[in-house]
Formats: structure tokens, sequence, C-alpha cells
């Protein structure tokens, strides 16, 4: 039988709203209900300059500097996943990025559970391959790409 798609890793981050509530354990729990296997986890606090470089695609926009502010506020939880269609899939699971469409289009998504607006929304994830690679490499520099979960299936990241 031909495979529903390719095991990938992705980048998630528990923003520091959702850390600071007491809810990274809760997040990290139904990520691994819904079949994701966490293979690296760091809990850190982003400088600003780390925040703004995160970031770097939205620079200038007038969202920028709150969103740099409240992502250097606060511990966050750093973490690959892995599974199949990984990066498609975590960015469903975690819902609209404004948490109060969420809780109206995907009520059980992360962000409509333990998020609250369009800036504190709980957790991040990649939206695309190399935003992945890249993403992961800014975290995690030393992780060895090999093996993944399932080895025979194993891609680039
Ligand atoms: P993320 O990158 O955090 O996974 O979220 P996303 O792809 O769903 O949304 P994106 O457009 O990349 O925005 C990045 C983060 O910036 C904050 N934001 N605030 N106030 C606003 O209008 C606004 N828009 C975006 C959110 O924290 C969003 O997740
Ligand atoms: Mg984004």
């Amino acid at each position: 039988m031909e495979a529903s798609g390719r095991l990938e890793r992705t980048y998630a981050m528990i923003k520091p709203d959702a850390v600071g509530a007491g809810n990274a354990e809760r997040i990290m729990q139904q990520i691994e209900v819904n079949g994701f296997t966490i293979v690296q986890q760091a809990k850190l606090q982003l400088t600003r300059e780390m925040a703004e470089e995160f970031y770097a695609e939205h620079a200038g926009k007038p969202f920028f500097e709150g969103l740099v502010t409240f992502m250097s506020s606060g511990p966050v939880v750093a973490l690959v996943l892995a599974k199949v269609n990984a990066i498609r899939e975590w960015r469903t699971l975690a819902g609209p990025t404004n948490s109060n469409r969420a809780r109206e289009e995907a009520p059980e998504s992360v962000r409509a559970l333990y998020g609250t607006d369009g800036q504190r929304n709980a957790v991040h994830g990649s939206d695309s391959p190399s935003s992945a690679q890249r993403e992961i490499r800014f975290f995690f520099p030393n992780l060895v790409l090999d093996p993944v979960p399932d080895s025979a299936s194993a891609t680039e990241y």
C-alpha cells in the first residue's frame, strides 16, 4: 500500500503566554495524543535579538515590535516534532493564527484551547519545509539529523 505522505520534522514552539499559564505539559500531551513524536525539547527564554531574527520575515509589519516584545517576555518550549506530513498536520492542530477565530473555526485546536487573541496564541508552527529546516537549526544547531523515528522513510529533516 502506498504511503499517505512522507515522514517530516517540523519546528513547534510553545509561546510565553502558554508556558506562563502553566499549559506547556498539557499542550505536549495534546501533541503526542495526535500522533506526533517529540524528538527534541528545550525550555529557554529568547532575547529580543533572537526573536527579531526568528521572525525576520515580519520585520517592518505593524505587529512586529509587539511580537518581539511578547516572544522575549518569558520562557518558551522549543520542540522538534516528527510525523507523516508533520508541517501541515501541526499547523492544523495549532489552528488559525487568531485564537478568537480558532475558537469559532477549530474549537479543539491548541490555539482555541490555550490562546488569547491574534498575538498571544500559545504556539508557533513552521509554515514550509524550508522554514522547518531553518527553525530547527536555529534552536537545535547540533541536532544530528538521522535517525528519524522511522528510518525507512527518513527525509532531510
Ligand atoms: P506562527 O508563525 O507564530 O506559527 O504564526 P502564523 O504562521 O499562524 O502567523 P504569522 O503570520 O507568521 O504571524 C506570526 C505571529 O505574529 C503574531 N501576529 N500578530 N497583531 C497581529 O495582527 C498579528 N499578526 C500576527 C502572532 O503571534 C503570530 O502567530
Ligand atoms: Mg508564521
